[in-house]
């Protein structure tokens, strides 16, 4: 049975809108792989996750190989309320903290190195088998050499390439082996089966990506997604406030405030989305006008709320973070199904 090069789905010549369809046996690349590599292609888009019973299954065969487990920055910051790390308790691993690049200008290097080497030094004490971390982003040159030196003090040849959808698995593989075989793309459940790569002495193993129920991503149908994954540089959206407000982030999320005295919020989004703002009194019908249609269809908003008395980092995987500063009250309304988690770490 011949295998799709690009994300390891059986090839077929039947079912013109089955997976792994390609017109003739020759072909290497399955007709998605095609379409999404040379078009951008959303067709297939989210109608074939692969379920994570079939992942586990597939890093249940590799007993003696490392785990390269490569997290997505956003999720990096919540790493420790996450229970992905769990999957991996009885294999070796090595953390890559990915997509560095798109943190905001003051995110420098050496802040986002002591955030990461604090944050690892906590979870080595619940997971003595992280025997490594590196950060990694897709400008940074110095990335090839640390990993394989790292392969090579372990002694390692056999490296499994796992993690959640769309963390840049693949595309992390195609940067190791300075070539593109695997496809890559902005959507989640690009990889399809387990694939294998023999690079040098090495074997890599790319595999689909684990879905993550508390992502936004998860819920959102393409366009939505599309609109809000960030891919660049964030540059936060900053308001200062002396009186309640309330802000909207199209009907995906909104944040009142009432403040003390005064307060600041800044939101950690795709940049190509503009946060609108009205009088907190407003917001509700504000939100019934703009974004009641959008709510009916897609997800309803859940309200949790909190007081802040210094400042607070909330997450929300798939959609970015918000930053609330100053004494105040904050309700925040999220998708009920994904979770708002409350950041350890500060910015
Ligand atoms: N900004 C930025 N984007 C990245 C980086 N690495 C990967 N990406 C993008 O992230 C998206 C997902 O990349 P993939 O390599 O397809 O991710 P994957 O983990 O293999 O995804 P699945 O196969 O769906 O599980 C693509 O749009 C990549 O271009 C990075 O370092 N920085
Ligand atoms: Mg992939």
């Amino acid at each position: 049975m011949k295998k799709c090069k690009g994300c390891g789905v059986t090839l077929q010549t039947i079912d013109r809108e089955g997976v792994g369809y390609v017109p003739d046996l020759e072909q290497d690349y399955c007709q998605r792989c095609f379409r999404l590599s040379h078009y951008g292609d959303t067709t297939y888009f989210k109608t074939n996750y692969v379920s994570n019973e079939k992942i586990l299954d597939i890093y249940r065969r590799y007993v003696n190989s490392l785990f390269v487990v490569i997290v997505d920055i956003i999720d990096a910051f919540v790493l420790k309320q996450d229970d992905l790390l769990d999957i991996f308790r009885d294999h070796d691993v090595l953390l890559i903290i990915n997509k560095t690049d798109i943190l905001p200008e003051n995110v420098d290097d050496g802040k986002i190195n002591r955030i990461f080497s604090k944050m690892l030094f906590e979870l080595n004490k619940k997971y003595p088998n992280i025997k490594s971390a590196i950060l990694s982003n897709k400008f940074e040159t110095h990335f090839n050499d640390q990993f394989f030196s790292i392969l090579d003090e372990m002694k390692v040849r056999n490296v499994v390439f796992a993690g959640r959808a769309n963390a840049g698995k693949s595309s992390l593989i195609n940067k190791l082996i300075r070539n593109n075989p695997l496809t890559t793309s902005m959507y989640p459940g690009t990889t399809l089966e387990e694939v294998e790569i023999m690079y040098k002495d090495y074997r890599f193993i790319d595999t689909p990506g684990l879905v993550d129920v508390n992502n936004y991503a998860t819920y959102l149908n393409t366009e939505k997604y599309r609109l809000s994954k960030i891919s660049k540089m964030i540059k936060p959206q900053i308001f200062q406030l002396h009186e309640p407000q309330s802000y909207f982030y199209d009907g995906l999320l909104r944040v009142d405030i009432v403040p003390k005295d005064k307060a600041s919020v800044a939101f950690y989004i795709c940049n190509e989305n503009k946060i609108h703002r009205t009088k907190y009194e407003n917001g509700d019908d504000y939100y019934q006008k703009h974004y009641c249609e959008f709510v009916l269809r897609v997800k309803p908003l859940g309200i949790t709320d909190y007081s802040i008395t210094d400042s607070k980092l909330f997450v929300i995987k798939g959609l970015g973070m918000v930053k609330i500063s100053g004494e105040c009250l904050v309700y925040i309304h999220s998708l009920a199904n994904a979770k708002l988690y409350e950041s350890e770490v500060e910015i």
